[in-house]
Formats: structure tokens, C-alpha cells, sequence
């Protein structure tokens, strides 16, 4: 039986995402549901940015603050308040150690000690925020890491954060769209929940997603092609031709709302090098290295062209990486354009 199936039957038989993280919790025997805590933690926090960004055109919440972020964009009231709340309602959970958001140069230690805080918390709390003020899809992202505890020697708050994608505990992503829909994996699938506003909670609604081998679908800021690696033109040109199907273009600009439609309906997106950005424009430890996660759980793959973005040693917290990530058959045929 589907889940929509086992909602329309029975609204009782329900799964709340609260009950999906206690039921992969049980699945851990040593668990202590600290971990639990702090993932609805995460969740509680993304409700509040979103009843903001539902009623963002009655509230005085659009535009810009007249200020730039590090990475010199614009930032918006909306980030500014996502940010808050990320950091408000995460820091309460208690077992957080450090926290890093994309929008803070530093990183904001909550617990020096590791035995007290283990947890390690990245996020991006309002990824494309260009599309804010044109009610289009944004989203958060979240990446959860766990510090050196004893009896592992102890390291350096900057030791502990550069962590290679590989040690996730977990990662997921909140896309504000048609309809609040939450992703996250724990390394066992991918799980998507809706956010119900009549019950105010997110219900499960995909379970495992696997993304689809055989999309047609490709997505990339072509205004860039001029600058783009040769392979990466190459590959474009094929995409185009008859006898790769041909593909279709889909471009929001929002990252988490390319990513979700890329789990779901599968084809490839790509932020390559360009002229403007020669190391790539995304976040590794913001962006990319939630989203490998989950596109692997989900069965897909993500390279940055040279390496799988999950196996890359980062060197600094607001580091850049180009990034392919989409079904396997994809990024392999990306990736072999760009050795020809
Ligand atoms: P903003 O948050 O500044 O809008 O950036 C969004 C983003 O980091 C990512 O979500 C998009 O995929 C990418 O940038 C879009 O970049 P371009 O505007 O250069 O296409």
C-alpha cells in the first residue's frame, strides 16, 4: 500500500516524522535519542522559516538588509531571520557542540567540551535567496557531523568541522515549494515528509526514494557556457542531440528545488567551474556534501569532475566545489566527456 493509500484509508495511520527518526533510532540498539532530539530539532526550526516564508509578502520580511554576506552576496531579511532560527532552535538541543551556517564567517561554538557536545551541525538556512521576493522555491539545507569524544584524542574546533562528507551522520534539505516537503537520510535511504498545516507536523510521504536511471533532464545556468570546461560544452551539445533522446532544460537557481526535482525525476544538475567562480560556486560543506549524501542514498552519484564530492578532504569551512550530481548513468557520462 502507497502512503497516500494509507492516509486516505485511515488519516490514524500515519507516520509522523517524529515516529519515522524514533523507529531508525530502535534500529540502533546503543542509541541514547540524543541524536533523535537533535534532528527535530532541525525540523521544529525549518517549521518556523517556513510559517514565515508562507506569509513572507504580508510581513515585512522581503528584500534586502543593504548588506553583503562573506561570500559577497546580498543578503536578505528572509536569511537573516532563517539564520536566526537555525541557530535559536538548534543550540537548545543540548548534545550540539559547534555549529557552522553559511551566512556566519565563523563558526559558533556552543560547547567547547565534546563529551558535552558531540554534535556537529552545518547549515545553509535559506538557500536561494535571489528567488525569495519572485515566490519561487527555496529551501534549507542541514549536514550533521559527530566531533572526536573520548577516548579519541581531542581535536582542534577547525579539525573537528573539516570532516570529509563520508563522516555524515546524517543530511537533509526543507524545500519551501507547492508544498513543504522535508528529505533527509540517516545512511539507511532517503525519506521524504510533507508538512500537513492542519496537523502542523511533517507526515511521511516517500519512503526510500530511488532516483529514476532514465530522466531526461538537464540543468545548469547556460548563461555561464561560454566559460563552462570543454566536456562539460560537449556533454551540453549531446544532451541536445537526437540521439540522446533529447533531454529537456529545467533551471530554478535554487539548489535544494533543483536537487529535490533531480531525486524524483532523475537527469543531471551541474555548477561547473566558470570564469566567474574558477573553483566552482557551491558550498562543499553546505550544499554539496548534503546533497551527494542523499543523491547516493538515493542511488545516484556526485563528482566535483575529478572526485567523488564525499571523499574530499576539506581545507575551509566556506570552501567552493563544482559539483555534478544527478542518476548514475548521468554523472558517469558527464564525467567521461570531461577525461576525452
Ligand atoms: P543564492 O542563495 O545567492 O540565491 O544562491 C543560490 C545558489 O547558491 C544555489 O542554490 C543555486 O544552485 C546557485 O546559487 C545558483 O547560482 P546562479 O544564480 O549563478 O545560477
Amino acid at each position: 500500500m502507497t502512503v497516500r493509500q494509507r492516509f486516505e484509508r485511515d488519516p490514524a495511520d500515519i507516520i509522523t516524522l517524529q515516529q519515522h527518526i524514533l523507529e531508525q533510532q530502535r534500529s540502533h540498539p546503543t542509541a541514547t535519542g540524543e541524536f533523535s532530539w537533535l534532528l527535530t530539532g532541525v525540523t521544529f526550526a525549518t517549521r518556523v522559516i517556513e510559517a514565515q516564508v508562507r506569509r513572507a509578502g504580508l510581513l515585512n520580511v522581503l528584500g534586502g538588509i543593504g548588506q553583503a554576506n562573506i561570500h559577497g552576496e546580498d543578503v536578505q531579511k528572509l536569511d537573516v531571520l532563517a539564520d536566526k532560527c537555525m541557530i535559536k532552535f538548534i543550540r537548545y538541543r543540548g548534545c550540539v557542540g559547534i555549529m557552522a551556517s553559511e551566512e556566519q564567517k565563523e563558526p559558533i561554538v556552543v560547547k567547547d567540551d565534546p563529551a558535552e557536545g558531540k554534535y556537529i551541525v552545518l547549515f545553509d538556512p535559506l538557500d536561494g535567496s535571489s528567488n525569495i521576493d519572485v515566490n519561487v522555491s527555496i529551501g534549507t539545507i542541514f549536514s550533521i557531523f559527530k566531533r572526536a569524544t573520548p577516548p579519541e584524542p581531542r581535536r582542534t574546533i577547525m579539525e573537528d568541522l573539516l570532516q570529509p562528507g563520508t563522516q555524515q551522520l546524517a543530511a537533509g534539505y526543507v524545500v519551501y515549494g507547492s508544498s513543504t516537503v522535508m528529505a533527509y537520510t540517516t545512511g539507511q535511504g532517503v525519506h521524504m515528509f510533507t508538512l500537513d498545516p492542519m496537523i502542523g507536523a511533517y507526515i511521511l510521504s516517500r519512503e526510500n526514494v530511488r532516483m529514476p536511471e532514465d530522466g531526461k533532464i538537464y540543468s545548469v545556468n547556460e548563461a555561464n557556457y561560454a566559460s563552462f570546461p570543454k566536456g562539460v560544452q560537449e556533454y551540453l551539445s549531446w544532451c541536445k542531440s537526437k540521439e540522446a533522446g533529447p533531454y529537456t532544460s529545467r533551471y530554478i537557481g535554487s539548489l535544494v528545488a533543483d536537487f529535490h526535482r533531480t531525486l524524483l525525476r532523475g537527469g543531471i544538475f551541474l555548477y561547473p567551474a566558470t570564469a566567474k567562480d574558477p573553483g566552482g560556486k557551491l558550498r562543499l560543506m553546505y550544499e554539496a556534501n548534503p546533497m551527494a549524501f542523499l543523491a547516493e542514498q538515493g542511488g545516484g552519484a556526485a563528482s566535483d569532475g575529478q572526485s567523488r564530492i564525499l571523499d574530499k578532504q576539506p581545507k575551509a569551512l566556506h570552501e567552493r566545489t563544482p559539483l555534478i550530481i544527478g542518476a548514475r548513468p548521468d554523472v558517469d557520462r558527464v564525467l567521461s566527456y570531461l577525461r576525452r
